[in-house]
């Protein structure tokens, strides 16, 4: 018989919001009334169902000393090396039968028991609630053997009032949690399942006459810049009166009942924004209970097209945040997340939507205080009915009103008092339907000074904002248009998943061309892989499947900007530069200067100019920028410079903080702009040019010229000391998952001439690519001519059964002491795919540690995204140069290249410098494998050991886009076949010994 048949069981199949002795949502608040922290060491107890579970276990007297113990919060899937199993993922998908409201017999129980003493004087007076702030998903509550409760709604806080079960002294708290339940129908958000009491619980004694709910709404005209309190109280009438105290504001007011409408004119006030979070200190306080509310003064508004804060329009530079930890999961770390936001704030961020219900109650103090705008979002998804296309989704089901109505209730309430939360976001992806609707409206009716979000409402029924997700700007700007007079956001954007995603800058100028867009948020700050190892010890970061899961989303759970141990990704570089709210912008008649701060002028910012030659600062000082108030821009001239030398010149400049501030330090950079100045060329007293040697046979069948030695198929095989292999033109990359998925439409199937939108739905790129064979590409030689000034290859690449091939001609030549190459590559007619890449590839000897380069950087860059890329010297550890993606994959190209220079000990130095060809440089690849390598692991720990330094020189590269969720690279930055050149020289110079 299946054990969800037990009627003692049926409650976890309960379509309900909870039940027991409830305690009606309320803020989360700051009081001086007693806590006791429940959190610590638990005895715990895992079935593998919920009818196995034991009766006794509830009882007081039961002995539980042989059970295991488990510190609370945690995930039990996280803690015990899989004697407790182990994290699953799915994204849409669930992972168990779509049979609502009914789950799996195998349901995964956890009882968790703790004693505790009660502190004497509580049974006194007052009363005592017991808080549950986050469990997965379903907890029954058991307190001296009375069951109190049983709590539902994994993300949202649940208060039961245990007065009447809670006694004097030693007390028994059993929690007895259900890793599914028909919760888990309403509860699919994209992530991994962790069950377990994964947040803080806390009993609390409740003073009488105390002050159980407190909302202050802190608002501010505008137009005059006076402020209004309104002061909204929950307490018994024997709690009057109550004092506010705002000592800054010099308020002092006395609240004699509970009837009339508290709106205290504060008189001038600073305004709260995310730019300067000004926050003021209300403490509300009566005979039995003092509670402290850090409130800040702002009005939000949608006024036709125009979300205004403050009466200006906003504009979201945002990201959407999970809480999610590498070993911890959803377990919240205070300063762990502070980090996390201070380097959010580094890189522009001012927005977060939390994604996808509502986080820890902290993050949202810490978003008051350093000025984040927060979408604040329910816990709700009901994705996996759209598998079955929407059919019984309990979002248009009656029997779920309440349960959604309670969601509602508990996020609204619980959360109403910050200042930085700017919409109410009903849940994500839950379809449409009544539930839905009915949360909109008791939500305008509670909270008339917020919007109400929701992405999945494409009609407008319920929301006071249009939102999309991965929408191209074509989409987003026909928007402007359908949906007039209303501001558009996109909630998902520029889906952060491995090297990616591209294209950020295109929908900056589309928002900047489109006053009705607000801006997006970018999916998602961080990697949710989970810090495991394999057999032998290695430790990686693990995502789907890799638990053994047989139904899973793979690393679709590994798209952040940040990787999972917060490694920033080169994205986070890349957006950062995009969306800066200081736009700097130079021009041969001067620097302008574009202060698109929601608040605040530029007098905190230094305007700092250098001009370099070669990559070389020749002179340098600070430019006399007047404060620029937010919304205005200045101009100022140019520095006066001495262009004379010869070299190429650059004016750089940089807006840094003048002095630290709560989220960077001093001389933190805000935005980098650059002006080419031209190049200068070097005088004729330049050295003779030294002949060009010729190209001889050698004794094993190939070719010497100078110190170089070629196969006789005319591959490089050394240069001096220096064994240089191959040289020859690969096409390949190896895939970014951006290239390997394809959630959305390409635009490389149809003209891309003429196609904007979408395009049309077909393979991925790389599913195109090995189709088309690029990844076996045969040689075969055309030419080889030997001559006077150096040796001279044609060839053809193609691939098996191919008709299409590309013609490379190589032409290397020795002259003092430098190898010189040309190469051309033409296409063949008849392509109809993208290439990758068109590269020369050399292997180097694995000591190579150190590269230093004259080009592009700091970071990688490509076509479709090189905004944070300028032009200058840098140097890195190879081992620096790519980046450690939780899948494998392209990444580290940095276009432009000037020169570079490797150096390892006991090796020649290998230089390498370009000659533009038609304006045209070779970016480069420096990597410890080969694209090959990187192509057929799909964890990091799968790369084979290091045979060599693999050095690709590309002549061009395709772009990234954001295919694994959205849009394809646009036409404009797609490596259509076409002619493409480079000339380089190399250089093999003096060995490197550690003794100098
Ligand atoms: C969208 C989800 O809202 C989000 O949770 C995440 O899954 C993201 O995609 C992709 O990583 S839904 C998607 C089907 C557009």
């Amino acid at each position: 018989m299946p054990a969800t048949a037990s009627p003692d069981i049926a409650y976890i199949e309960e379509i309900s919001p909870g039940s027991g002795r409830r305690v009606a949502p309320r803020a989360h608040l700051d009081s001086d009334s007693p806590v006791l922290d429940l959190c610590g060491d638990w005895r715990f107890r895992l079935y593998p169902s919920a009818g196995e579970a034991d009766a006794a276990a509830s009882d007081p007297g039961f002995d539980d000393s042989g059970w295991d113990a488990i510190d609370v919060p945690s995930h039990w899937v996280l803690r015990g090396d899989g004697r407790w199993g182990r994290p699953a993922y799915t994204n849409v998908k669930y992972p168990f039968p779509l049979d609502p409201p009914h789950v799996p017999d195998a349901n995964p129980t956890g009882d968790h028991r703790r004693r505790f003493v009660l502190p004497p004087d509580w049974l006194a007076g007052g009363r005592v609630w017991l808080r549950f702030d986050g469990l997965e998903s379903l907890g029954r509550v058991w307190l001296n053997g009375h069951e109190v409760g049983v709590v539902r709604g994994s993300r949202l806080r649940q208060e039961l009032d245990v007065t009447d079960q809670v006694r004097a002294g030693g007390n028994v708290l059993v929690v007895r949690v259900h890793q599914w339940s028909a919760m888990s129908y309403v509860e699919d958000q994209d992530q991994w399942w962790l069950p377990g009491i994964f947040r803080e619980v806390t009993l609390l004694h409740r003073p009488d006459a105390g002050l159980d709910d407190v909302w202050l709404r802190a608002d501010r005209d505008p137009a005059t810049g006076r402020g209004t309190l309104t002061v909204e109280l929950s307490c018994p009438p024997e709690a009057y009166p109550v004092r506010v105290r705002c000592p800054e504001l010099g308020l002092e007011a006395e609240l004699r009942d509970a009837a009339a409408a508290h709106a205290l004119d504060v008189g001038p006030v600073e305004p709260w924004s995310a730019d300067v979070p000004r926050l003021y200190e209300v403490v509300v306080a009566n005979a039995a209970e003092t509670v402290t509310v850090r409130t800040g003064f702002r009005r939000v508004e949608v006024v036709g097209d125009a979300w205004l804060v403050n009466g200006r329009r906003l504009r979201l530079r945002g990201v959407n945040r999970h809480d999610f930890d590498p070993i911890e999961g959803r377990v919240f770390d205070a300063p762990k997340v502070r980090e996390a936001m201070l380097l959010m704030k580094r890189h522009n961020l001012n927005a977060i939507r939390t994604s996808h219900y509502p986080p820890h109650p902290v993050l949202l103090d810490l978003a008051d205080e350093l000025g984040f705008w927060v979408i604040d979002e329910c816990d709700l998804e009901t994705h996996g009915f759209e598998t079955n296309g929407w059919v019984g989704n309990p979002s248009d089901d009656p029997d779920w009103r309440e349960v959604y109505l309670d969601r509602a209730h508990r996020m609204v309430e619980r959360d109403k008092n910050h200042p930085c939360i700017i919409a109410w976001s009903l849940g994500n992806e839950s379809g449409q339907g009544g539930n839905l609707a009915a949360m909109a409206t008791w939500i305008r009716r509670r909270d008339p000074g917020r919007p109400v979000h929701y992405e999945n409402d494409h009609t407008d029924r319920y929301v006071d904002v249009v939102s999309r997700m991965y929408a191209t700007v074509e989409e987003l700007v026909e928007l402007t248009r359908t949906r007039p007079g209303r501001p558009i956001i996109e909630c998902e954007y520029v889906h952060a998943m491995g090297n990616g995603a591209g294209g950020i800058a295109t929908y900056e100028a589309t928002f900047d061309a489109h006053p009705a867009l607000h801006g997006g948020f970018v999916w998602e700050w961080r990697d949710h892989g989970i810090l495991t190892a394999t057999a032998d010890g290695t430790p990686f970061h693990a995502y789907g499947g890799d638990f053994g899961e047989v139904f899973h989303d793979g690393s679709f759970v590994c798209d952040g900007m940040v990787l999972a141990d917060g490694t920033p990704t080169p994205m986070l570089a890349e957006y950062a530069a995009v969306v800066t709210p200081i736009k700097v912008v130079l021009a041969a008649e001067g620097v302008t200067v574009d202060n698109r701060r929601h608040d605040g002028d530029t007098g905190d910012l230094t305007f700092g100019w250098v001009h370099e030659v070669d990559g070389r600062a020749v002179a340098s000082g600070v430019l006399a920028v007047p404060p620029v108030a937010a919304g205005d821009s200045t101009s100022a001239p140019l520095p006066t410079l001495d262009r004379g030398a010869a070299g190429e010149h650059w004016l750089t400049v940089t807006a840094a903080l003048a002095d630290r501030t709560p989220w960077a330090p001093a001389g933190h950079v805000v935005t980098t702009a650059q002006l080419p100045l031209g190049v200068v060329e070097p005088g004729a007293s330049a050295a003779p040019v030294a002949a060009p040697e010729p190209a001889v046979p050698s004794d094993d069948g190939g070719y010497a010229l100078g110190e170089a030695r070629f196969d006789r198929w005319g591959r490089l095989l050394s240069v001096g000391p220096l064994p240089a292999l191959g040289g020859e033109v690969t096409l390949w990359r190896a895939p970014t998952e951006n290239d390997s998925l394809a959630t959305r439409g390409s635009y490389e199937l149809a003209d891309p001439a003429e196609t904007m939108g979408l395009g049309v739905d077909g393979p991925s790129s790389a599913e195109r690519w090995r189709e088309a064979g690029l990844d076996r590409l045969q040689p075969r030689l055309v030419a080889l001519v030997p001559g006077p000034d150096g040796l001279t290859t044609r060839y053809l690449l193609a691939a098996a059964n191919s008709a299409q091939h590309l013609t490379v001609e190589q032409r290397w030549r020795w002259s003092a002491g430098t190898l010189q190459l040309d190469v051309d590559v033409q296409p063949s007619a008849g392509w109809t795919v993208t290439w990758p890449r068109v590269g020369v590839h050399l292997r180097l000897p694995a000591g190579y540690a150190e590269a230093s380069w004259f080009g592009t950087g700091p970071g990688e860059n490509y076509a479709d995204s090189r905004v944070a890329a300028r032009v200058g010297r840098f140097s890195a550890a190879v081992d620096d140069l790519t980046v450690r993606y939780a899948v494998p994959q392209e990444s580290g190209h940095r276009e432009a290249l000037r020169e570079l220079r490797l150096a390892g000990q006991g090796l020649p130095s290998f230089s390498v410098t370009t000659t533009p060809v038609a304006g045209a440089r070779p970016g480069f690849v420096v990597a410890r494998h080969s694209a090959e390598e990187w192509t057929a692991a799909r964890h990091p720990h799968e790369l084979p050991r290091s045979h060599g330094v693999h050095l690709y020189l590309d002549l061009a590269q395709h772009g990234l886009g954001s295919r694994s969720c959205g849009p394809d690279v646009r036409p404009e930055h797609a490596l259509w076949p076409r002619p493409v050149a480079a000339s380089v020289l190399f250089r093999v110079g003096h060995v490197d010994r550690a003794d100098g």
